[in-house]
């Protein structure tokens, strides 16, 4: 890293797989950083979604780990790696290679990954690392290795600005690839006869901008990709997917008819006890029309994180070797006299979920967890949690000190965070990009690849992991995708080895000369199978791996939210992102609703086989009756019971390992509380166990929503919670079972508890505003505890526009007070939807809600 910080950095979000570019600025060492998109960078040209808008919230230190840590105790780094190497070499002699394991993931840098690849399969002599990405693509992976012979993406971003038609399966890219779906949304508004198909069994943000809508039956997708397939054959087709012939109809022709078609797809594809089938149904719809390759049309899969693709390049699964080479005798081989490894691993490994099986089973002496959060993330995420507990020996590389994988662990190593390291990372279409360190490395936080060389040389491979720096093992990456290739594999970065690495500019492998990158791969007509062909599969669809019964008659779809990132380890600081959802919730169709008697806004327990979550309920008529869909952000430090992954059986799909995420049944019930709460603190407040709560950023202080079944002397336990000494302001309706408290410290507000004997969405922000007063005054402290902001009602209103803070209300009065129609006129009127984008299809939607009705 340069000693002398520059003041305007160029790298890339740490989100998703979009992989945008983004500049970090600030005027001078006084000045805070600013974060925008990069204009230059080929994948957003300048555009970012909300939550890459609000990285400059989330770079504060609070809650980092900041040093070693060694149970409980602080520790130097010299015992920590000494322990670590010391565990992992005991194992390995007493109980072989295979007895240990790293567990890694998509948001490693390639220099990380490469170096833990390296470690485990080249000089341990096992291939036991296994990643993240197993529950995220893994699936893509094996479809494109069966279908082309090589885990190849054809097609760039380009191609979803040429296509006349784009087909979304299983992706709600609205809010999970912002910004290539706003890319997409821009040539629709340039092309209006560009058309837009989402197949998804809710009707998500993505849906309400499409032409068409096939909210086909969970799990079906095999079913109705094949029979396009047939159609496109001209064959008689028949089928079932739960949606109405007509709509079928009209897709099979747009699809028979567009020459220029994308077919994009994500989760709702890939995590599938059969997701590697389901790839290679809607790739063998391209290869039946051959359209690949080419611009504008093409199979295409999303990748979810920042640096999902450089786990595959590396060899991060534990069924690939490295640089997209597999367990065949010659690559094993070429791969050993490359890295002159001690001890080469010869077969594939553990994949994740088989992974943590052998932990339960006493198999792995000592495990290594980096940069994921196994305890809430894998199904069967309770079962997790006690195969770790049991683990002999665990290790965490984590920028958190605490998150629930943390808490399991023996060692915590403390890593950079985004801002502070330094590598590369490749996005969706190939794009290798760089990532630059803007900050400087807090406390005692290091590289991963540093940590993992560090380890290494303690086990006695000194040579082998002597980089000097990031830069070095990038180029040693290069070399290896390069060695013996002579164009027998995609992945050949030849034309990057050597270069400058602080001057590489984003560019679409394979690179095999200088500054010449690769936008489509097939154009050519040859694949990557010996004989240069792709092969067509014959997939025979298969259900999802549960059927519903009557103990557990409902199926549970899991996802994303719009503004928050997996664990919320990062989003979930920024009270910017944690408006536009602030609870973790269910989203039931009405008459499920009716028919498990669940409220609006109350709470319900969903229950599958081994475990129950607490979520609150939100009827939405988008969701297939029979289906409900819970987000799979919160944990155990942002609520007090959330971990959807402790609802899904780890069903796998046999050739991919990727688990079923998508489809759990479920029972649910509802919950009924005595009482409902909000609480505002500056301080962490330890609650009573028993207690639903879900915590959320607000700006100087964390609000936690609560609710229990019996009440409480609320006065003493106010106090009890938030602290006795200071001041005291109070209002009590025993009979009707209202509270308000507030206490200040020092003249400043420091925690409110409100209480009411019923659910509520009752949002303080007059009271939340206080806390950035540095005192509250005679007058202004009554309203505090008042049940209203002075001088008006605004009961808590849904943000819409997460940038400009627009609400619900202010946008559904602007429409209906000035006759808005667009949402340029409301963004023109309101700021809302102007910048990042995220909330369009929302405003479309309440445009359309709003629009008048033609009476029949
Ligand atoms: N805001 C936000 N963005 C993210 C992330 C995040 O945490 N937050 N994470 C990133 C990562 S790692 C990933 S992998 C991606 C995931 O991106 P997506 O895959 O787009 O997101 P998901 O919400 O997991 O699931 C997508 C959709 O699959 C649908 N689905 C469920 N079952 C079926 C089915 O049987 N068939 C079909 N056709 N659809 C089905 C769901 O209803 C859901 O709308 O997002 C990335 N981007
Ligand atoms: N039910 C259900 N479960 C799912 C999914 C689903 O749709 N439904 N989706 C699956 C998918 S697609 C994914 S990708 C996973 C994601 O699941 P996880 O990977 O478990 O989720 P994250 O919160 O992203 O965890 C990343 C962790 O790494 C830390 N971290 C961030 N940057 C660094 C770094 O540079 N170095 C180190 N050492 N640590 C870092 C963060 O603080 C955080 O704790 O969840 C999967 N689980
Ligand atoms: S779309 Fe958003 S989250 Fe994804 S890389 Fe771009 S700014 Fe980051
Ligand atoms: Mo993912």
């Amino acid at each position: 890293m340069a000693d002398t910080m520059p003041e305007i950095v160029r790298t890339t979000c740490p989100y998703c797989g979009v992989g945008c570019g983004v500049i970090a600025a600030r005027l001078d060492d006084s000045a805070e950083w600013v974060v925008k998109g990069d204009p230059e960078h080929p994948a957003n040209f300048g555009r970012l979604c909300v939550k890459g808008s609000a990285l400059a919230e989330t770079i504060g230190l609070d809650g980092r780990l900041l040093h070693p840590m060694i149970g409980t105790e602080r520790a130097a780094w010299k015992p920590a790696l000494d322990l670590v190497a010391e565990k992992f070499s005991a194992a390995i002699a007493e109980h072989g290679p295979d007895s240990v394991a790293f567990y890694v993931s998509g948001q490693l840098l390639t220099e990380d990954y490469y170096a833990a690849n390296k470690l485990m399969k080249g000089f341990i002599g096992s291939a036991n690392i296994d990643t993240n990405s197993r529950l995220c693509m893994s699936s893509t992976v094996a479809g494109h290795v069966r279908a082309f012979g090589a885990d190849t993406v054809p097609g760039c971003y380009e191609d979803l600005e040429l296509a006349d038609l784009v087909v979304l399966v299983g992706s709600n890219a609205a809010w999970c690839h912002p910004v290539v779906f706003q890319r997409i949304l821009a040539a629709k508004t340039r092309r209006p006869d560009m058309r837009i198909v989402v197949v998804d069994p809710r009707r998500t943000s993505t849906a309400e901008c499409a032409d068409l809508h096939l909210a086909i039956r969970p799990g079906s997708d095999a079913v109705l990709f094949n029979a396009l397939l047939a159609h496109l054959r001209g064959e008689e087709t028949e089928l079932d997917v739960g949606v109405p012939l007509e709509q079928l109809v009209q897709f099979f022709s747009w699809f028979a008819d567009t020459e220029k078609t994308v077919t994009l797809w994500s989760q709702g594809i890939n995590q599938s006890s059969s997701g590697t089938d389901k790839v290679d149904t809607i790739i063998n719809c391209h290869l039946q029309t051959g359209r690949i390759g080419r611009p504008g049309m093409g199979p295409f899969s999303l990748t979810g994180q920042p640096n999902a693709m450089g786990g595959r390049e590396v060899g991060g699964l534990a069924n690939m070797l490295a640089a997209h080479m597999g367990f065949d005798e010659a690559s094993v081989d070429r791969v050993g006299r490359f890295w002159n490894a001690a001890r080469m691993a010869t077969r594939p490994g553990l994949k994740a979920v088989d992974l943590f099986r052998a932990v339960s089973e006493g198999k792995i002496k000592a495990l290594w967890v980096m940069a994921t959060n196994p305890a809430v993330s894998l199904p069967e995420a309770d079962l997790v949690r006690a195969a770790m507990q049991a683990c002999p020996f665990v290790v965490i590389s984590e920028c958190e000190a605490d998150t629930d994988s943390a808490r399991l662990a023996h060692v915590r190593l403390p890593a950079l965070a985004w801002g502070e390291k330094e590598g590369t990372v490749t996005n969706s279409e190939r794009r290798i990009s760089r990532q630059r360190p803007f900050l400087a490395a807090p406390g005692e936080a290091r590289g991963d690849w540093w940590i993992i060389a560090q380890v290494a040389r303690r086990m006695g491979f000194a040579d082998s992991f002597a980089w000097p720096d990031a830069g070095a093992i990038f180029d040693e990456f290069c070399r290896l995708t390069a060695f013996e290739n002579h164009g027998t594999r995609d992945l050949d970065l030849s034309g990057l080895v050597g270069a400058d690495y602080q001057a590489i500019e984003p560019i679409q492998w394979p690179v095999t000369s200088p500054g010449q990158g690769t936008a489509r791969m097939f154009a050519d007509g040859r694949f990557f199978h010996p004989d240069g062909k792709a092969r067509m599969l014959e997939i025979t669809p298969r259900p999802p791996a549960r059927a519903t019964d009557e103990a557990f008659p409902l199926i549970l779809n899991t996802g994303r939210m719009r503004d928050q990132w997996h664990t919320m380890t990062r989003t979930g600081r920024s009270p910017r992102l944690a408006a536009h959802a602030p609870e973790p919730a269910l989203l039931v169709h009405p008459k499920d609703a009716a028919r498990f008697g669940l409220a609006d806004g109350g709470l319900a327990r969903v229950s599958g086989a081994r475990a129950s979550v607490v979520l609150r309920v939100a009827i939405d008529s988008g969701q297939r009756l029979g289906e409900v869909f819970a987000p799979i952000h919160w944990n155990d430090r942002t609520a007090s019971g959330a971990v959807v992954g402790s609802l899904i059986d780890a069903a796998t799909d046999p050739v991919s390992g990727q688990p079923e995420l998508k489809q759990a049944p479920v029972m649910v019930a509802p919950l009924s509380a005595a009482w409902h709460g909000v609480l505002l603190s500056r301080n962490p407040v330890e609650l009573p166990r028993s207690f639903y709560w879900a915590k959320a950023a607000g700006t100087g202080h964390s609000v936690w929503r609560l609710a229990g079944e019996s009440g409480e002397d609320w006065p003493a336990a106010a106090k009890q919670w938030l602290g006795k000494d200071g001041e005291w302001i109070e209002f009590l309706d025993p009979n009707r079972g209202h509270y308000r408290g507030a206490r200040l410290v020092d003249g400043r507000l420091d925690a409110v508890l409100f209480v009411f004997p019923w659910a509520t969405d009752f949002s303080p922000d007059w009271v939340a505003a206080a806390f950035g007063r540095a005192a509250i005054l005679g007058d202004e402290r009554a309203t505090l505890v008042a049940g209203a902001p002075p001088g008006g009602d605004r009961g808590r209103d849904k943000t819409v526009c997460a940038c400009f803070n627009v609400g619900l209300a202010a946008i559904r009065a602007a429409i209906g007070n000035h006759r808005l129609s667009s949402v340029a006129e409301v963004g023109a009127m309101l700021k809302a939807g102007t910048n990042c984008g995220s909330c369009i299809p929302e405003l479309r939607a309440i445009l359309a809600e709003a629009a008048p009705k033609k009476v029949a």
